[in-house]
């Protein structure tokens, strides 16, 4: 089973319109009651929604074609069909839609928690016969078919929103402190590589702050070459407010730990490289973790003095809350410059994190999947043609 997918290539089809009818009025006593054709019913449009309680794109990979529903056709009696029902198409927050072939980004849903995109709108539906009479052609025998729908081949991209990214080393303990941290429980090992897809948690600061920390696998030298799990996950930490580094004391290379992930960093993007950050260094309970972490202070102070170097031991629930400290510091720095650059003075204490914009964020890594309802299944395929349907019911005999 797919648990968790941040790509997807699926194909759209909005609907058909439906055909218009050929048909005319037969009524006792009404002799050559004209045209009474309706016309066909509008396709259904397909439509991108997001929900805010997805976390993946993993219902696109069960199904990957979503089709529209065909109008339905006219009928006699100048009935008209049936509008065909839209193929809504719902998205977690944080998603990207691009043309398949080409690249092109059609539309990025950024922070929207409840975007909705009319992403391709259904044919018309045909005009029955009623519009084709006129003063020469009283019995018009001409109706229009439905107008086709479009078909497009997409690539949806996910990029999970959260305020903290952890980076590290694969071991370092950073799902132990979003376990500490949050309410997700992801799994601890004493081996690299137990987190293989990204994890979700939410730090509650009080009732009208929470924080989303994003923990995703570790990373090697060369990852952005492909080592390890690569860097690919990277793109999910790329919208957050800021990043935690997390160096492993009891490793031999804590030194220079930070800079070989920095060098993968900046390999995957310039915006990542240069975004806020603070350096964790972990497992201050094991022997010898305190000489190292002073080495370690000195050594930022001398080549990074901007960033601070917090040590902890998530184990031992040492100097943990500084931490959470800084956390929500760097999110309310960033919320405060986003609201300067939006000419926001802002009253009141300074509020940051995606929870203000997104709004309620659920229990994500125990919530269960939400089984998406796609509308109706289609009409056949070879359902193409005006319609034609004459009444044939005998006329009375005149008298
Ligand atoms: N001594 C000590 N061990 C710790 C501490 N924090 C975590 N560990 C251990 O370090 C090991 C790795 O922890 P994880 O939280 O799985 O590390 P990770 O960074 O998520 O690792 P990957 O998912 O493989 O990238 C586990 O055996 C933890 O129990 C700590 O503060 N002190
Ligand atoms: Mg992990």
């Amino acid at each position: 089973m797919v648990k968790f997918a941040d790509e997807a290539l699926i194909t759209v089809s909005s609907g058909k319109g439906g055909n218009g009818c050929i048909a005319f009025r037969r009524e006792k006593y009404i002799p050559n009651g004209g045209p009474s054709g309706g016309d066909g019913g509008r396709g259904g449009d397909v439509v991108f929604e997001v929900r805010r309680n997805l976390r993946t794109l993993a219902n696109l990979r069960y199904r990957q074609t979503f089709k529209a529903q065909t109008g339905g056709d006219g009928e006699g009696s100048k009935r008209f069909g049936k509008d065909g029902e839209d193929c809504v198409i719902p998205l977690p927050p944080g998603c990207l839609i691009r043309d398949a072939e080409t690249g092109e980004v059609i539309h990025d849903f950024g922070l929207e928690s409840e975007g909705r995109l009319v992403f391709l709108k259904g044919g018309n539906g045909g005009w029955g016969n009623v519009h084709f009479k006129g003063p020469t052609n009283q019995a018009p025998r001409t109706a229009l078919p439905g107008q086709p729908g479009e078909t497009r081949q997409l690539r949806v991209e996910l990029n999970i929103i959260a305020d903290i990214g952890f980076v590290g080393f694969p071991n370092a303990g950073k799902s132990s402190l979003l376990d500490h941290f949050t309410n997700a429980r992801p799994k601890i090992a004493p081996y690299p590589f137990t987190t293989k897809i990204p994890n979700l948690g939410v730090l509650r600061v009080d009732d009208e702050q929470d924080i989303i920390l994003a923990d995703i696998p570790g990373i090697i030298e060369g990852a952005s070459e492909g080592h390890g799990l690569g860097i690919r996950f990277l793109k999910h930490i790329s919208r957050s407010a800021g990043l935690a580094f997390m160096i492993d004391l009891s490793d031999d290379g804590f030194l220079e730990s930070y800079d070989k992930l920095q060098t993968e960093l900046s390999n995957f993007s310039e915006e990542l490289a240069v975004k806020e950050r603070v350096v964790i260094a972990n497992k201050l309970d094991v022997p010898g973790a305190e000489e190292r972490l002073a080495e370690l202070k000195e050594s930022f102070a001398k080549r990074h003095p901007e960033i601070t170097v917090y040590g902890i031991s998530v184990h031992s629930r040492w100097h943990l809350d500084q931490v959470r400290d800084a956390f929500i510091a760097m999110v309310n720095d960033m919320g405060a410059q986003d609201r300067a650059d939006s000419g926001d003075s802002g009253n009141g204490a300074a509020i940051g994190g995606i929870r203000n914009q997104i709004g309620e964020v659920p229990d994500f890594m125990r919530a269960e999947l939400e089984e998406p309802d796609y509308g109706p299944a289609e009409l056949p395929a070879d359902h193409f043609g005006a319609t034609v349907s004459l009444n044939r019911k005998k006329r009375g005999k005149r008298k």
